[in-house]
């Protein structure tokens, strides 16, 4: 398929004279603070992305496009375009009346004229669009427990395109693209559509498929948003960078794209078709499993591992894109080169490394070899995923008062100090209370605040590379799951339960808290009268009672070391 047209598509932006103008009348207009989706989505309609799409899908077209893949007037559009939000913003909107869509920090990037209200029915949605009402798949989460309620439709008009400080010269529209190709006289290019780091097999394949093609290549990375634990674009960006010098010179273009993919499979996979089509791409590789969530809550895939190709096959008239197979190649020891894996002969040694290995590797400090990466982008790997005795990490001790908790974690934090190589902070429940938290009182509310805080500060800590030692009573279970969660997502949470008995607390009674407690003079003593939810799984649990502080500080440190979290 030859480049048909590589003249401009329609954007919805106004000119600049009228946006300065608008921006003035539509801060007057009602609006709406679009969530980091809704601002992906939107940048990708205003700037013809999403062509032909107008705005956000009326009703008609979202029945139309949720049952039939299709658009009202017929026009294939996979992807259901919708901007949620709440029950109580929408019942400030009248149908007919234009509203200003804003970014987070409140810049104006658009009006809409709402068309359409209507309350979606979002199993319905999950079932079809994404082929199951399970959770378990990113975007059905998503639709479920992070998308407002109601639905709002209606074409948009473009004021301007959100502002993105990093890696500026790489972001191109689909027109500047189609300018791009023009001058540069790319009659055919094959998109690569990608949403992790590249090896040297990706940059085998690409080259292949668009030498096949007899076309030149663009690397089309997703940096908006992709699928919840891959590698943040920042990394990936400096790693494509580092891959593009392996390409021949001028045959190969990278560009960002800052689309919310929905990991929906097959729909995907046609919408990203339709996505390079408006980027001036003729071609598109699609491989295995594109775009694909994962397991589902049976821990079966969501989609054959083929459906994407063959429904984009079937489409790719309509997309106005070439799919191109995506050729899993595989490195051939005594060849010392990779081959596509179907003609590799028998008897060969055939080497790989799987994604799950590669993490291993990075979590140990182990050997990638340089058959398997190039050795900058192995250098930026290892920049952000340090190995684990290099990573920021919480140790979370839980406990009743006057369990033994402060004085645990004072004695740990003065062996990690001794040790050094990190910084470590004690966010211990008195004092978090004389200071972050000294508003608060001891309600479920307030408890639940306070340890909120408290683990927003160690996620900070961990996140910086450093060591956060907090000892807070913290009862109730699902507030600490939600902490370990906030943690997690930048190194390791080590949970330590103080299981000293509840009787040996009131026996020690070394603040009179418990005396006082039963006297009725403190009200929601935990313990006492409030409950403490006894965790089920933590990293260690320390008896007290009989024990020194020394050995229970010692037991914290052994289990560190063997979580690998510091040097034996
Ligand atoms: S919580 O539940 O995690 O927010 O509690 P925390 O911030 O760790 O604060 C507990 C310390 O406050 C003192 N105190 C009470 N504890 C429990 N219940 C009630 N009602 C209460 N009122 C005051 C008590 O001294 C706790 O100190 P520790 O260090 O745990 O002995």
């Amino acid at each position: 398929m030859e480049m048909r047209n590589l003249a401009p598509i329609p954007e919805l932006y106004v000119s600049w004279d009228s946006a300065q103008k608008m921006k003035l009348e539509a801060a007057e207009l009602t609006s709406w603070d679009m969530s980091p989706r809704q601002i992906c989505d939107l940048e990708l309609l205003m700037n013809g992305g999403f062509n032909p799409l107008k705005g956000f899908l009326s009703e008609a077209d979202y029945n139309s496009v949720v049952e039939n893949m299709r658009l009202a007037d017929g026009a294939l559009w996979p992807m259901p375009i919708t901007l949620d939000v709440s029950e109580e913003f929408a019942e400030t909107v009248k149908t007919g009346q234009d509203i200003a869509l804003r970014d987070q920090e409140g810049v104006i990037l658009g009006t809409m004229t709402v068309t359409d209200k209507w309350v979606p029915d979002k199993s319905r949605e999950a079932e079809k669009v994404f082929g199951a009402d399970d959770d378990a798949h990113p975007a059905v989460n998503y639709l479920h427990n992070t998308a407002g309620k109601v639905y709002l439709g209606g074409p948009v008009v473009g004021i301007q395109p959100p502002v993105h400080y990093d890696f500026r010269a790489r972001r191109e529209t689909p027109n500047e693209l189609r300018a791009y190709f023009r001058k540069l006289g790319w009659r055919k290019v094959v998109a690569f559509q990608t949403r992790n780091p590249l090896h040297r097999a990706h940059q085998e394949l690409t080259f292949r498929a668009a030498r096949e093609a007899k076309a030149n290549l663009l690397i089309h990375p997703v940096v908006g948003m992709t699928k919840p634990g891959d590698v943040d674009h920042f990394t990936r960006v400096r790693c494509y960078e580092a891959v593009l010098d392996k390409y021949p010179a001028s045959t190969t273009h990278m560009s960002l794209l800052n689309l919310a993919m929905r990991m929906a499979g097959p729909r995907e996979a046609v919408w990203h078709g339709l996505i390079r089509a408006n980027h001036g791409c003729t071609h598109m590789i699609v491989g295995r499993d594109h775009a694909g969530p994962g397991k589902n809550s049976a821990g079966e895939d969501f989609y054959g591992a083929y459906d994407a190709q063959d429904l984009v096959r079937e489409h790719a008239d309509e997309i106005g894109i070439e799919m191109v197979d995506f050729k899993h190649m595989v490195y051939v020891q005594e060849r010392a080169q990779y081959e596509p894996a179907d003609e590799v002969t028998d008897g060969s040694t055939v080497l790989n490394i799987s994604g799950t290995e590669l993490r291993r590797r990075l979590r140990e400090g182990l050997e990638i070899p340089e058959w398997f990466s190039f050795p900058e982008v192995v250098i930026e790997l290892r920049r952000r995923y340090p190995p684990r005795s290099n990573q920021g990490f919480t140790v979370f001790f839980t406990g009743f008062s006057g369990s033994g908790k402060s004085t645990i974690a004072n004695a740990l934090m003065v062996k990690l100090m001794e040790m050094g190589g990190r910084p470590v902070t004690l966010l211990d429940g008195d004092i978090v209370r004389k200071n972050l938290s000294s508003e608060l009182g001891f309600s479920k509310e307030h408890r639940d605040l306070n340890i909120r805080r408290i683990g927003y500060v160690a996620s900070e800590i961990t996140k910086n590379g450093g060591i956060a030692i907090c000892a807070p009573i913290a009862p109730y279970a699902a507030t600490r799951r939600a902490v370990r969660e906030d943690v997690e997502a930048y190194g390791a949470f080590v949970e330590v339960h103080v299981a000293t008995s509840i009787e040996e607390c009131e026996r020690r009674d070394r603040k009179g808290l418990y005396k006082l407690a039963r006297e009725g003079k403190i009200k929601e003593f935990t313990g006492i009268s409030d409950p403490y939810d006894v965790p089920d799984n933590p990293e260690l649990r320390v008896e007290t009672e009989n024990v020194e502080v020394d050995n229970c500080a010692h037991q914290v440190v052994l289990t560190l070391e063997n979580l690998g979290l510091i040097a034996g």
